[in-house]
């Protein structure tokens, strides 16, 4: 009777965190203020599932979401697009004071996703949010794989002048393995994008500047016509300008 007892919890319990998932997953699909209304939850959530559930957790490729994105797709939003590498607290703070730029959690699918962990399992139709592989694990991971394609399609849909926060405070603000490194720069079309501002947010006592050797490689990597800045800004201005309305946001840095 124990062992019946203790196996019905063990699968309520389960079958609850399963349910959970999509629960939030819809609840916050259906909370989403974005521009456009009439997202069909349920048919978003459809196209999410099928990238990643009965799989091998560690062979999800980031094509597996290219029915997600064509069932959401991202909406340009020209000159007010954020990205960010290691900055993620600080970028979103600032975002969230001052409305003037748009980060991918502020788009269906990143407000959607974010801060979530989700896998399937071979033989399962279930979605687990336990036991699913780390980040850095195994490569083809159903989270790492979906920030892949998603970072890839809101860089895709990059437009007008572009911002990035890099931090400021470490030896590598322009990691080539992170994913602004690795896909977002990348895809920064020339025909869409006139130019990349770099701000690099600093300490009162800065380690780092515009003058870094990884920013280099930045360049390297942008397509040809895009034109760059970089200004290093101390974090204290930044915080000093969100928290002030009648600032405008051109002259935060
Ligand atoms: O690898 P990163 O940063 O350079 O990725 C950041 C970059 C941003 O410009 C975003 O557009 O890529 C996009 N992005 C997210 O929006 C995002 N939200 C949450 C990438 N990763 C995102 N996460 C989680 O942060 C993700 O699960 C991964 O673990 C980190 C990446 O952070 P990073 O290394 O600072």
């Amino acid at each position: 009777l124990i062992v019946i007892v203790i196996a019905l919890a063990l699968g309520l319990s389960l079958s609850h965190r399963n349910e959970g998932f999509k629960a939030t997953f819809i609840a916050r699909c259906e909370g989403f203020h974005g521009k456009s209304k009439g997202y069909d939850c349920q048919k978003i959530w459809s196209a999410f599932e099928q990238a990643y559930v009965g799989q091998d957790p560690c062979k999800v490729p980031v094509e597996a979401y290219d029915p997600l994105i064509a069932a959401a797709p991202f909406e340009p939003a020209c000159n007010r697009m954020m990205f960010w590498s290691k900055t993620q607290d600080f970028v979103h703070d600032f975002t969230e004071k001052k409305d003037c730029f748009v980060t991918l959690e502020d788009t269906l699918l990143g407000f959607t996703l974010d801060g979530l962990t989700w896998c399937g399992k071979e033989g399962s139709s279930e979605t687990f949010t336990t036991g699913c592989p780390g980040w850095s694990q195994c490569e083809k991971n159903p989270v790492r794989s979906f920030w892949i394609r998603a970072s890839d399609g809101f860089a895709a849909s990059a437009c007008g002048d572009v911002t990035a926060m890099l931090n400021g405070s470490i030896d590598t603000p322009f990691s080539p393995t992170s994913i602004f490194g690795s896909i977002e720069v990348k895809r920064f079309n020339s025909t869409t994008v006139k130019t990349l501002t770099v701000v690099l947010v600093t300490q009162e006592s800065p380690t780092t500047n515009c003058t870094n050797a990884s920013l280099k490689d930045l360049q390297k990597e942008l397509d040809q016509g895009i034109k760059y800045t970089c200004k290093d800004v101390p974090e204290s201005k930044i915080n000093e300008c969100s928290s002030r309305p009648d600032v405008p946001c051109g002259a935060c840095w």
